[in-house]
């Protein structure tokens, strides 16, 4: 049979065979052996406070790296806290610790760490940016990252495998990032939903590493488990140049795989495009809205902030000036690019030109500092343009490719990258820059150091644990939402709420505030409760405390159209029931406030279906019965009886 690659890096993970005759079904479940590890700061203190709770004494993975990149600003001690504990947990267990100021996650990885055919799995949800290096590298939630480290198994549903056929090559000041709107174009933000996204074609070995890792990584926008690249020549060429030849290994689809869909992108047909507020997938021609007035260029976040992004930059602004209604700002992806821009003189073009420079890590992305002034038009490389992650509520974000950014901040209005004339080439460099002082990894810290004192600051408060769950339910519903509720919606993350990531009962006073404001003392009041949710509830970041906070506030089912792929894993690692509509149309009978009864949910469970009793009537004595269901495998079911998957591992 001819494989894709997917299957192949799939198959070559497998700790047990799948149940199924058919070999790799979709939606199967699977167990794989984890390779790596990746956390980020704004997941991570969670997930190590969960690894220390499950008490072991030797991690399971071939590498795990802690990074600090999010939580940067330190207007207070909680930052500072959080990244103490996380270096104290790194050196207890041996992890590889990255400082702040290194760098974001995504990118150290890529250049440091990523290996072809292998597997990571990483507490954030662009951890597929890895793909573009040829492993299979997958977004999870926070326990799921524990679990594997502590365990070394990761468990996933099969994907179904898209073909994206890339034919031709770009034309000049077309770029990576307009691939990657292109797919969002056409396949919107849930196109990707439980699908690996797998690039083959002639167009693929145009691409150099880092530009398929901006397309593997704005994936996560379409909801994909990941997207995957060849290992090929570019590949090989990439590691040579980061000092790493001998992780190559090459790795492509054979010819003739079977894909469950396939699209093609003519290369050479693609322009420069955009995606309007206040989603990735609004995506328009870039020249559609050229001349619209600017005040603030965002260039960086794990999409666009490479060497080759940032040199184009520096040479598009070399000797020219800012508009002066423009603020510019710049943060790096490394801290190795940064070093390199300094010393070939590209960070002086920068500044030279007016540029406002940030230390390398996430920055504006999630909104630690650089909000634009109210009602901006802001222009960004990054990822996201959801409504009010900028930091300000009403700023109207567009996102795009790093040459158009920089051709805007010139002019002061939206401008096609392409007036600019003779196309900017740059090459890579020969050797990558390294940057050792931003590491911990000492050769004493290779092996765990378990008589370590964990370091935890007074704002580390202790996590909510699930109850076992009983065999009937009876609780009112604290909240009804409408589609597309994203975790932002759910848990809020800024400057001021980030600092709380390790402090769960003050993140709860926030808990759905830009929704209902009302809805975290409401549901503290009813003590134990269910929210119904529209489509794709949960969309967005792999943050857990999207269910963890929910789960303090009593929330114990979430009965919604559909979900989200790590959010619905995020709520039954939390032991909270994610069931869904058998008819669609019963959403419509459930009200805030009603009271709902379910019973005999374990075997509903087994079965697929579970029948509710819901109060419709305003008076609370009309009935109606609605018919729910559960899509999950048998692991998921015990989590869930467990009280979540803590308990579930400790068992
Ligand atoms: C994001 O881009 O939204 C984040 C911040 O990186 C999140 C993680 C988080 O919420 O801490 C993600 O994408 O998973
Ligand atoms: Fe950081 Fe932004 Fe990337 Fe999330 S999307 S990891 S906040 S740079």
């Amino acid at each position: 049979m001819f494989k894709s690659q997917t299957v192949k890096v799939i198959e070559s993970h497998l700790l047990e065979m799948p149940d199924s005759y058919e070999l790799l079904k979709k939606g199967q479940s699977l167990k794989l052996k984890v390779d790596q590890t990746l956390t980020q700061d704004s997941t991570g203190t969670m997930v190590y406070l969960q690894l220390e709770a499950m008490n072991v004494s030797k991690i399971q993975t071939e590498l795990s790296v802690a990074y600090v990149d999010h939580n940067m600003l330190q207007s207070g001690f909680e930052n500072a806290d959080d990244h103490a504990f996380i270096e104290s947990v790194a050196k207890k267990y041996g992890l590889i610790y990255s400082k702040p100021g290194n760098g974001i996650c995504h990118q150290l990885h890529l250049e440091n760490f990523a290996v072809p055919g292998k597997l990571l799995i990483g507490s954030d949800s662009h951890t597929p940016t890895c793909g573009g290096m040829g492993m299979l590298a997958v977004g999870a939630g926070g326990l799921d990252v524990a679990i594997g480290m502590a365990k070394g198994v990761y468990h996933l549903a099969m994907p179904s495998v898209i073909q994206i056929e890339l034919k031709g090559s770009l034309k000049p000041w077309v770029s990576a990032k307009d691939i990657i709107l292109k797919v969002l174009q056409m396949l919107g933000v849930s196109g990707g939903v439980n699908a690996v996204l797998e690039y083959t074609g002639e167009g693929v070995k145009s691409l150099s590493v880092p530009e398929r890792a901006t397309i593997t990584n704005m994936g996560a926008e379409l909801g994909a488990t990941s997207s995957l690249f060849p290992s090929d020549e570019n590949t090989l060429d990439f590691l040579r140049r980061q000092g790493r030849e001998m992780d190559y290994s090459p790795l492509s689809a054979d010819e003739g795989a079977k894909y469950d869909d396939s699209y093609v992108i003519d290369l050479d047909q693609l322009e420069p495009l955009i995606a309007k507020p206040h989603s990735p997938d609004a995506v328009v021609l870039l020249s559609d809205v050229a001349g619209i007035s600017v005040d603030q260029v965002a260039i960086g976040s794990c999409t666009n902030a490479s060497y080759a992004d940032l040199m184009k930059v520096a040479k598009i602004l070399k000797g020219k000036a800012v508009h002066p209604q423009v603020s510019l700002v710049i943060s790096p992806g490394s801290s190795a690019i940064l070093k390199m821009l300094a010393e070939n003189g590209a960070l002086a073009d920068l500044i030279g030109a007016g540029a406002r420079l940030l230390e390398a890590g996430c920055g504006p992305c999630i909104g630690m500092g650089q909000s634009p002034k109210s009602g901006a038009v802001s222009l960004r490389t990054f990822n996201r343009n959801f409504v009010g992650r900028s930091g300000t509520l009403d700023a109207q974000v567009y996102l795009l490719s790093p040459e158009a950014a920089a051709a805007s901040a010139l002019t002061g209005v939206i401008t096609d990258p392409r007036t600019l004339g003779i196309p900017t080439y740059v090459e890579e460099p020969a050797l990558y820059a390294k940057s050792e002082n931003y590491w911990i990894r000492s050769e004493n810290l290779l092996e765990p150091m378990l008589e370590t004192k964990v370091m935890m600051g007074p704002n580390i408060k202790p996590f909510p644990v699930g109850e076992p769950l009983s065999d009937a339910l009876e609780v009112a519903i604290s909240l009804k939402t409408g589609d597309k509720i994203s975790t932002d919606d759910i848990m809020p993350s800024h400057a001021g709420l980030l600092p709380f990531r390790s402090n769960v009962p003050r993140l709860s006073m926030d808990c759905f505030v830009g929704v209902d404001p009302t809805f975290s003392d409401r549901a503290k009041e009813m003590h134990r409760s269910a929210i119904i949710g529209g489509h794709t509830y949960g969309q967005g970041s792999s943050r857990e405390h999207a269910a963890l906070v929910p789960l303090y506030l009593g929330v114990r089912v979430v009965i919604a159209k559909s979900f989200a792929r790590i959010h619905r894993s995020n709520l039954i690692n939390a032991g909270i029931l994610p069931l869904t509509f058998a008819d669609e149309t019963d959403y419509a009978l459930l009200q805030e406030g009603a009271m709902i009864s379910l019973e005999k949910i374990h075997e509903g469970l087994e079965k697929g279906h579970l029948s509710m009793q819901a109060d419709v009537g305003t008076s609370g004595h009309l009935k109606r019965s609605v018919v729910l269901e559960f899509d999950g495998t048998q692991r998921e079911i015990e989590i869930l009886k467990a009280g979540g998957a803590l308990k579930h591992a400790l068992l």
